[in-house]
C-alpha cells in the first residue's frame, strides 16, 4: 500500500496551487522546499510560480508573496507589511507575518524556516487565505526547540522490538541492522515542517551496542538522515550512551570528571561536527533502568550533564538530560522511594548546576506517561536551569495505537497548568524559556505511520501545540480533520469529532481510575493487570485494600510528595478535602465510600465509568460504520477492526476493575447490574 498522505494529502495544497505565487527569497535548501511545495502544487492544479533571489519580482498581479526580508527583492507589499511588524517584535528565525492588505496574500520572514512555516499556514487557511482583507498576523513559535524522540533501535531488540514502546511497526529510519530508504523519511520531514517541528532524535535513549556506535563509526548514517531533514529546518540529535568513552573508546572508565573522558567527548564531538555542521546534540537517559550514569562514579547528575555540554559548547549544541532517575529495583522500598518523588529528589538540589547548554527534560508527570498524573514538581523547581516537558506521543499507557484516544486535550491541561498558581507563570510558559517541549514519536513504518490511522492526530497535536500550547486542542483536532479529509463533508467532520473530542477521558473512564495509574499488565503495558505491579511492602502498587484505594503521598501521613509543589499546589493537593477528584487517588488513599463531588461514592463513580466507557466505545464504533462511505476504504478497514479491539479490550478493563473492587470492597453496583 502507498504510504498515507497524512495531512499533507494534494488537496491541502489545492487553494495555493491554483494561484500565482511569487517566492522571493534566495537559494537555501528550506527555500528551495518552499518553492518545490509551491510548484508542485502549481503543476498540479494550474497555477503559476515565480521563484526569485534578487532583483525586483513582478509582483503585480501576484495572489501569494512569500519573500525573505533579507534579500534586496523586497517587492513593495511585502515591504509595507514588513514595516508595520512593530520594531521591538523581531520575527525571529522560525517566525513570520501574514496578511492580506489588498488583492495579495504576503507572508514575509526573516528567515527561511519562518517562510516554510508560513506556507504551510497558508496552506491550513486554504481558500480562506486568499479571502477579502486580512489583517497583519504575527507568529512565533512558543518554544524554540520542538523535537520528536524516536525510540529506534537499528537492530531487533529481542523483547523491545525494533521500535521501543513502538506501534506502528519499524523504524522509518533503519532495517535488518541498516539504515533504510531515506525517501520515507524526507515525506516524514514534509509532515513534520507542517506542523513546526524542528529537532529529531533518531534512536532510543536505551543505548544498545549497535546504536552506541552511531556516535562514531556509524556517524555516516546519520549524517544521511540529517541531510534529508535539513530542508525541512530539522536538526538532526541522538541518543548517546553515558559509558561511551569505555565502550566506544576503550577507556577505562567514563567518570564525568577525568580528563581522559573529557577529552574523548571533545573529540568525538569535534567529529561529529565536522560530518553534520549543523547537528543538534545529544539526549541522554543515565542512571536510569539500567542506563550507566554518572552515580557509578560518585559523580552528580550535574557533573554527568556538564561533561557532555562542554564538548558540545563550542559548537552550538545541546545536551538533553533527561530527569527520568528512579531506582527502577527498589521503587516502593519504604515510604522515601515513592517513585513519584524521584526526579525532585535528584534534580531540585542541582538547580543552578547546570551549564548553559544543557536542558533537563522532564517527564510532563511524576510517574511515566500515564493517562492522568499531576504536573511534574520538577517543572517548577528549577528556576536556573532549561527545563523541556517530555510527552509521549507513542501510547504506551493510553492504548498502544489499538484504541481511539486523542491526547490533544491532555497535553493543553499539562501546558496551561499553574505550577504557582493561578498568577504565575504556565508549564508552557517554563518550557518556552529555553527547553521546549520534547515527545516520544508515535511513527513507524506503517503505511498509516501510526498504526492507527486516528493516531496521526496526536502527532499532529504535539507539534501544534508545542508552536502554540494556547491553541484549543479541539480547534487543532478540527485542523487535521480539515487537512487529512479534505475537502471534508460536515458529516464526516461531525462524527470524527464525536468519536475523537473526548476520546481522551473516554479512554480512561474504562482504566485506572481517578489518577491511580499503573493497573497494566507487566512488560506489555497494554490491556488491564489491575496487580501487575504488585511490589510495594504493603502489597499491590495502588495500595487497594478491603477499606479503600490509593496512594497517601501527603506530608501528614503519606510519602510527603505533596511537598514537592510550590504554594498553591502543595495544600490543594495535601487535603482530600481540596484535591481535585481527577487526582484524589494518585494523592490519596480513600474508603470506598467516600463521596466525589459528583455526589457518587467511590465505588460507584468506579463502576459507572468502567460500564459508560464500554458504552461510549460501542458508539464510537458504530459513528464510525456509519462515514464508510466518506473514507478511504484502506483507511476505514483499519480504524473498523482496531474498534473492534478497542471494543474487546474496553470490556475485559470494565470487567476487570470492577469485578477486583467488588471483590475488594464486598459493596455491590447500586444500579443492579451484573459484576462479572
Ligand atoms: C525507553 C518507560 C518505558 C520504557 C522507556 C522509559 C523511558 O519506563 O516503559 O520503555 O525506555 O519509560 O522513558 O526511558
Amino acid at each position: 500500500m502507498k504510504t498515507d498522505p497524512a495531512w499533507l494529502p494534494d488537496q491541502a495544497f489545492r487553494a495555493i496551487g491554483t494561484r500565482r505565487v511569487v517566492v522571493c527569497g534566495g537559494d537555501g535548501p528550506v527555500v528551495r522546499t518552499v518553492v518545490d511545495e509551491v510548484t508542485r502544487a502549481c503543476a498540479r492544479y494550474g497555477g503559476r510560480v515565480w521563484h526569485g533571489t534578487a532583483g525586483s519580482p513582478d509582483a503585480d498581479g501576484a495572489d501569494l508573496l512569500l519573500v525573505l526580508t533579507d534579500l534586496d527583492c523586497l517587492p513593495g507589499e511585502a515591504a509595507a507589511v514588513r514595516a508595520e511588524i512593530a520594531p521591538g517584535q523581531p520575527l525571529g528565525k522560525e517566525g513570520y507575518a501574514l496578511a492580506r492588505p489588498a488583492g495579495a496574500t504576503v507572508v514575509v520572514a526573516d528567515g527561511p524556516a519562518g517562510l516554510l512555516y508560513g506556507l504551510f499556514h497558508v496552506a491550513r487557511l486554504g481558500e480562506a487565505a486568499f479571502d477579502g482583507w486580512r489583517p497583519l498576523e504575527v507568529h512565533r513559535p512558543a518554544s524554540a526547540r520542538r523535537m520528536l524522540d524516536h525510540w529506534d533501535n537499528i537492530d531487533v531488540h529481542p523483547v523491545m522490538g525494533q521500535v521501543e514502546r513502538g506501534y506502528a511497526g519499524g523504524s522509518i529510519f533503519w532495517r535488518a541492522g541498516e539504515p533504510r530508504d531515506l525517501h520515507r523519511v524526507r515525506e516524514y520531514g514534509r509532515l513534520l515542517a507542517a506542523i513546526g517541528v524542528n529537532a529529531v532524535a533518531v534512536n532510543n535513549v536505551n543505548v544498545h551496542a549497535t546504536e552506541a556506535r552511531l556516535l562514531t563509526d556509524r556517524l555516516g548514517d546519520v549524517a544521511a538522515i540529517a541531510d534529508v531533514l535539513r530542508p525541512f529546518g530539522i536538526r538532526t540529535h541522538l541518543s548517546v550512551s553515558f559509558a561511551s568513552p569505555m565502550v566506544l573508546g576503550g577507556l577505562p572508565t567514563a567518570d564525568p570528571l577525568d580528563p581522559r573522558v573529557r577529552e574523548w567527548w571533545s573529540s568525538a564531538v569535534a567529529d561529529v561536527y565536522a560530518t553534520i555542521p549543523d547537528f543538534g546534540g545529544f539526549v541522554v537517559k543515565a542512571d536510569s533502568e539500567g542506563q550507566p550514569g554518572p552515580f557509578g562514579y560518585g559523580r552528580t547528575h550535574a557533573d554527568g550533564a556538564n561533561a557532555l555540554a562542554a564538548a558540545l559548547s563550542d559548537h552550538g549544541g545541546v545536551v538533553h538530560w533527561r530527569a527520568f532517575v528512579y531506582n527502577h529495583r527498589q521503587d516502593w522500598r519504604d515510604r522515601t522511594t515513592d517513585r513519584a518523588r524521584a526526579a525532585y529528589d535528584h534534580f531540585a538540589p542541582l538547580d543552578g548546576q547546570f551549564a548553559d547548554n544543557v536542558i533537563l527534560q522532564v517527564k510532563y508527570g511524576p510517574i511515566d506517561f500515564q493517562t492522568r498524573e499531576p504536573v511534574s514538581p520538577v517543572i517548577a523547581a528549577m528556576p536556573s536551569t532549561s527545563v523541556a516537558v517530555e510527552l509521549q506521543v507513542t501510547q504506551e499507557y493510553t492504548g498502544q495505537q489499538r484504541h481511539v484516544c486523542y491526547l490533544g486535550p491532555l497535553w493543553a491541561s499539562i501546558l496551561r497548568f499553574r505550577p504557582w498558581g493561578p498568577d504565575g507563570r504556565a508549564v508552557a510558559s517554563v518550557a518556552g524559556d529555553g527547553g521546549g517541549l520534547v515527545a516520544v514519536s508515535n511513527v513507524g513504518d506503517d503505511p498509516f505511520w501510526t498504526g492507527h490511522p486516528l493516531a496521526q492526530a496526536n502527532l499532529y497535536a504535539f507539534g501544534r501545540l508545542a508552536w502554540d500550547p494556547f491553541l484549543d486542542p479541539l480547534d487543532v483536532l478540527d485542523e487535521w480533520i480539515s487537512l487529512t479529509f479534505a475537502p471534508c463533508p460536515s458529516v464526516l467532520r461531525s462524527a470524527l469529532h464525536e468519536i475523537m473530542d473526548s476520546s481522551w477521558q473516554v479512554y480512561e473512564s474504562y482504566t485506572a481510575p481517578l489518577g491511580v495509574g499503573f493497573m497494566v499488565n507487566p512488560g506489555s503495558h497494554y490491556g488491564p493487570g489491575v496487580d501487575g505491579y504488585e511490589y510495594t511492602p504493603w502489597g499491590t502498587y495502588h495500595f487497594a485494600d478491603r477499606d479503600g484505594v490509593g496512594v497517601d503521598r501527603t506530608r501528614a501521613s503519606g510519602t510527603g510528595y505533596t511537598g514537592q509543589y510550590p504554594a498553591p499546589w502543595r495544600d490543594v493537593y495535601e487535603s482530600v478535602a481540596s484535591c481535585p477528584d481527577e487526582l484524589l487517588l494518585f494523592f490519596h488513599h480513600v474508603p470506598y465510600s467516600h463521596v466525589l463531588r459528583s455526589g457518587l461514592p467511590l465505588i460507584q463513580h468506579i463502576y459507572d465509568t468502567h460500564f459508560d466507557g464500554v458504552t461510549k466505545v460501542v458508539e464510537m464504533r458504530r459513528r464510525w460504520a456509519e462515514i464508510a462511505d466518506f473514507v478511504n476504504a484502506a483507511r476505514h478497514a483499519r480504524v473498523a477492526q482496531l474498534l473492534d479491539e478497542q471494543v474487546r479490550c474496553a470490556q475485559e478493563w470494565r470487567d476487570q476493575i470492577n469485578a477486583y473492587f467488588f471483590r475488594k470492597s464486598g459493596i455491590p453496583d447500586a444500579r443492579g447490574r451484573h459484576i462479572h
